[in-house]
Parts: C-alpha cells; structure tokens; sequence
C-alpha cells in the first residue's frame, strides 16, 4: 500500500468523525474531495509521476481510498440531516393537548336583529312584508305621493339622482335612490287593488344630506300601510300604540302631534314616552319627556286613486319610522355613524 494514500483515508476519516454541523461538513468535502484541489485528486495525480509498472496498483490503491471516503462522508451526511431533524421535531414539538383557539362566529348586524324584531311585532298585528326597490322613479318616490315637480315639499327630502333623462315626461323617467320607503305604498296598492293591504315595507333610504350623529346619507326605514273598507285614524293610533308598546315596554304611553305629509291627510306625528327618563325629562329626550317615533296619517285621496283605489269607497292608513333610532335609544348608542363604519369592535357588541 502506498503510504501517502493511507495517511490521507486515516486523516480524512478522523477528521470527518469530528465534522458537528453542514457548514463543519462541506468544508471537510471541499478539503478532500473537491474536484479542484480536493486532497483525494491531488493524490491521483501523482499516478503520473509513478514508474509505468507501479501506476496500476497505484491507481487501485487509489480507488479503494477514494470509495471508503466517499461511503463515509454519505454515512456522516445522513447521520447529520437525521439529527438535525430529530432536534426540529423535539425542539418545537405541538402541543396537542392545548384547547384549540375558537374561530370568530359572524352574527347578524344591529339592523337586521333591528328589523327582524320588528317584523315580529307587526306579524302579530296581521302585517306582512313587503319589498320594493331602492332605485325608483321621480314619479314613485314624489309624483305618485302627491308631490309634483317643483312642488316646495321636495325640499324635505335632499336626493340623489342616478339619472335625469330629457323625456317628454322628466318624472317618469328620471331615476333617484328613493328618500324614503313611501314609494312602494304605490306599487303594493297597484300589485294588490282591489284587495285589503296590511303590509310593512322595510328598506334602506338614501338622503343627499350632511352626515351628523343623528343623519346618515344611508339608514334604514319601515312603512306600514293598510288600506281597505272603514279604516279611521283611530286603527292607525292603535297600531302606533301596540307598536311603541311592544318595543319600548314599559307604560309604552303614546300621543300624537298634528305635522304635514303630502301624502297623507290628515298628518300626524307620534311620540312615545322617553324610555330612558319615564317621562321625567333627560338630555336623550331633550328635557321633554317624550321621543318622537314615527310620522304618519291616513292616505291622501291623490295617493288611494293613484294606487288604483277609489277614495269614495277605500280609506287608508301609513306610517313611517326610522330603524337605526329605536336601536340607538334601546342601547344607548349617542352616533349612528358607528352603524355602517364597519368597525367590529362596536358591531361585536350586539352578537
Ligand atoms: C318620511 O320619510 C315619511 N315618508 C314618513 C311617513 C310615512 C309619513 C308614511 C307619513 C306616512 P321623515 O323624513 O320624517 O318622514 O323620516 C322618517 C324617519 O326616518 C325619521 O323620523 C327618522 O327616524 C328617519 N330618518 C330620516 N332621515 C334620516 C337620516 N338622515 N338618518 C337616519 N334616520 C333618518
């Protein structure tokens, strides 16, 4: 045996049983067995220096060195990739027996448990819902209500207006997100005449109009309409009073204010005792005692025969609430802002 070749395989495996890491490893590969300056090779190399008749058991003697040092620096890689996986695996071992963290379940929004409460309430009373649309025309959401084109009252709902086509007829075709849910008073009535109506006609309004604590551009209304035969003002302040009853609780005291709706006539507004202050008078119900819930009266004439029901033989009553209000006063909620932010840490509070 040569002896260059034997110190090389005895210095090369001591010193691989000392290799610890990757990086200790590749320098012993590139120290040894490198193609370009590897120890191993360079020993081949003095093959040609060799007499001829030595070369060949020179190069076997070579070759055996070179497959025991290649077999263990294999032995040597694989026992550090094991070890180095077993120290991962115990290093940041899962502890499965740790209770699992729980996903967030979503709920309903504040509006719709708003609403929903309130399709209850009325269900009780006989009313069924109804859907209309948020575009309308002109002519729904005003015309059709008694409010022809630059009649004043317009002024009490700021619009926005998807479209103002120049047609023959500018009410009928021009569109608007409707200001208010009165507008699908009409197309129950046109859907339904002659038959008796006893509906709620629940919604989201939009209104051109500056955003405050107590005003969204966008919030969400309920009508109620019932027309039919004998129906008087007084079935409307019944329904009123069940109503602020069932949802206010309490004395659920009622009274009502003459106001002006151009599609109702007579008007009337009504107000319910404060239910923070029973009435004593507080800051929510600006030191008067009362709450103002709804606005209401008995169908104009104008708005029966445009609905397709003769005045002289049908009457009919319809009212009007906000939905956001009665949420805000049952939870103490001082800015409607906080409804449509989007911010979970109020929406979380009303799961
Ligand atoms: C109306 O919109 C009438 N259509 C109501 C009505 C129906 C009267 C049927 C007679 C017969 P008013 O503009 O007052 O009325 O609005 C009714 C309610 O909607 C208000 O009392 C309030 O609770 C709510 N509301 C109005 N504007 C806003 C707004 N910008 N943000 C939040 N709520 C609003």
């Amino acid at each position: 045996m040569y002896e260059n070749l034997i110190k090389l395989q005895t210095d090369a495996l001591a010193e691989l049983t000392a290799v610890a890491d990757a990086e200790a490893l590749e320098a012993w590969r590139v120290r040894y067995l490198s193609r370009k300056g590897g120890a191993l090779g360079e020993a081949v190399k003095t093959l040609s220096t060799l007499p001829r008749e030595e070369r060949p058991a020179y190069g076997q003697a070579a070759n055996e060195v070179k497959a025991v040092v290649e077999a263990a620096f294999a032995a040597r890689q694989e026992a550090l990739r094991a070890a180095a996986l077993e120290a991962e695996l115990t290093g940041s071992a899962i502890d499965v027996t740790l209770p699992g963290r729980a996903p967030s379940l979503g709920h309903l929004h504040i509006t719709t448990q708003a609403l929903r409460q309130l399709y209850a309430i009325f269900a009780e009373m006989g009313f069924q819902v109804y859907d209309a649309p948020d575009v309308e025309t002109d002519d729904y959401n005003f015309g059709l209500l008694n409010i022809p084109p630059y009649h004043p009252a317009r002024d009490m709902w700021d619009t926005f207006w998807v479209s103002q086509d120049a047609t023959p007829d500018p009410g009928q075709r021009a569109l608007l997100l409707r200001t208010h849910t009165s507008p699908g008073q009409i197309r129950v009535m046109r859907e339904r005449c002659p038959e008796p109506i006893r509906v709620v006609l629940p919604g989201k309004c939009y209104r051109y109009e500056q955003i405050s604590v107590r005003s969204e551009h966008q919030f969400y209304q309920m009508e109620g309409l019932a027309v039919g035969k004998n129906i008087r003002l007084t079935d409307l302040i019944g329904t009123l009073h069940e109503f602020a009853h069932k949802l206010y609780g309490g004395t659920g005291k009622l009274r009502v204010r003459g106001s002006y709706f151009p599609f109702t006539e007579p008007s009337i507004e009504a107000d319910v005792e404060c239910v923070l202050c029973r009435g004593k008078g507080c800051a929510v119900c600006k030191y008067t005692g009362w709450l103002e819930v709804a606005g209401a009266g008995m169908v104009h004439p104008v708005v029966l025969r445009n609905g397709g029901y003769d005045p002289d033989v049908y009457s009919g009553f319809a009212f009007g609430f906000g939905v956001e209000r009665p949420s805000m006063l049952k939870y103490s909620i001082h800015d409607i802002r906080y409804y449509y932010g989007n911010d979970l840490r109020f929406l979380g509070q009303f799961g």
